[in-house]
């Protein structure tokens, strides 16, 4: 009975041995990290391994499926994880064809899954994840948005940044999920003296998540090589495409347009999580374009003449957006403006004479000829 009983202690033993060995040399292709799931921080952990070469995988396959590797015997830092997972391909090296495998089998899953470490910082002491649209032109269906990617600034630096990984949800009956660019990396202190390969990722999907329509932008930026950079600011761009048909969702009134960060990962140098703060943007998206009719309404505008300021009151009509337009039709001013009935106009014109003014309001355009006149 005893003998028994330790020879199934001993097989037991074995087995949970021999299966420990195993899974430690178990590789799903694009999961670099091992932890469960292939995503963006995979990329950085490729980042970090970029370059290296060891043994080939035997048979390897890009498919995700379990597969044993052949052991670099060079590991990622703080944790017993061979290289050879970063060569997803099974080539023998890790380089650019490794990163499609990480896009081919982007989000799959095997268990367990062991989420990603992000660290949440603090406002004002760590450094801000924000998404500008430096243009700041008015926003209508149909428009597209050249936005960037900013991390830290002056008083919040990013001391040893390696890679950051993140997503932006947004409103798919707002933004064209099909029409989302790539990712391109920043020149400048990211990909400091341009000597190191930086690498990106851009992933859109939609989850089937609590939020009905809602879609998911992955973004990853990574350096390479092990190698460190200190400093902030922008770090990539991306486009993004509005929908044609807003103005039949919203009516004429301005809607919101919210980019909404998660999951977000910033590694250090050591592949060690460190606290970063993510700034959700919002957008103000003028519904209706052109197809506005164009109304008559008492309103009141002075002075007019003006030289340079104009005050405009609607009375009940609300304002979203006012424009100014020279006799041979070009636009000489523009400004949004947010559910107002009275708004002062401040034209930077030098040229004198007489100009169209535009109004858009909740009930459609109104349109008057002002006149300007420096003297
Ligand atoms: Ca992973
Ligand atoms: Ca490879």
């Amino acid at each position: 009975m005893n003998i028994f009983k330790n020879k199934v202690l001993l097989l037991g033993g074995l087995l949970l041995l021999f299966s420990g060995v195993f899974a430690q040399n178990m590789t799903w292709p694009g999961d670099v990290n091992n932890n469960g799931i292939a995503n963006g921080v995979d990329l950085i952990y490729m980042g970090y391994a970029y370059g290296v070469q060891g043994p080939q995988r035997p048979n390897a396959d890009s498919l995700w499926t379990s597969q044993i590797i052949a052991p670099w015997q060079f590991f990622f830092p703080s944790q017993q994880l061979d290289l050879a997972f970063a060569d997803t391909n099974g080539d023998g090296v890790v380089d650019s064809l490794d990163k499609n495998i990480i896009e081919s089998n982007y989000r799959e899953t095997h268990l367990p899954i062991f989420p990603d470490s992000s660290i949440i910082g603090i406002t004002g002491v760590d450094p801000a994840l924000v998404i500008n649209y430096p243009a700041n032109d008015s926003i209508f269906p149909g428009s597209t948005l050249d936005l960037e990617i900013s991390l830290g600034g002056p008083n919040q630096p990013v001391n040893n940044f390696f890679g950051i990984s993140f997503t932006i949800s947004f409103d798919t009956s707002l933004v064209n999920e099909n029409n989302i660019s790539d990712v391109f990396v920043s020149s400048g202190w990211v990909d400091s003296s341009n000597t190191n390969l930086v690498l990106s990722l851009g992933e859109v999907y939609i989850e089937n998540g609590p939020i009905v329509g809602e879609g998911k932008f992955d973004v990853c930026i990574t350096r390479t090589l092990g190698t460190p950079v200190t400093g902030f600011g922008q770090i990539g761009t991306f486009s993004i495409v509005m929908e044609d048909n807003i103005s039949g969702k919203v009516g004429n009134s301005p809607v919101d347009l919210n980019l909404t960060l998660s999951n977000v990962v910033m590694l250090d140098h050591n592949l060690q999580s460190v606290g970063v703060v993510p700034v959700n943007s919002t957008f103000t998206v003028i519904a209706a374009n052109n197809k506005q009719p164009i109304i008559d309404h008492k309103i009141d505008l002075f002075p007019n003449p003006t030289k340079d300021r104009l005050h405009i009151n609607t009375g009940n009509l609300i304002m979203n957006k006012v424009e100014l337009f020279n006799l041979i039709g070009q636009q000489v001013h523009h400004e949004i403006i947010k559910n107002k009935t009275e708004h002062t106009c401040q034209f930077n014109q030098t040229e004198n004479g007489i100009f169209i003014l535009k109004i858009y309001t909740n009930k459609g355009i109104l349109v008057r000829k002002i006149l300007i006149s420096s003297e």
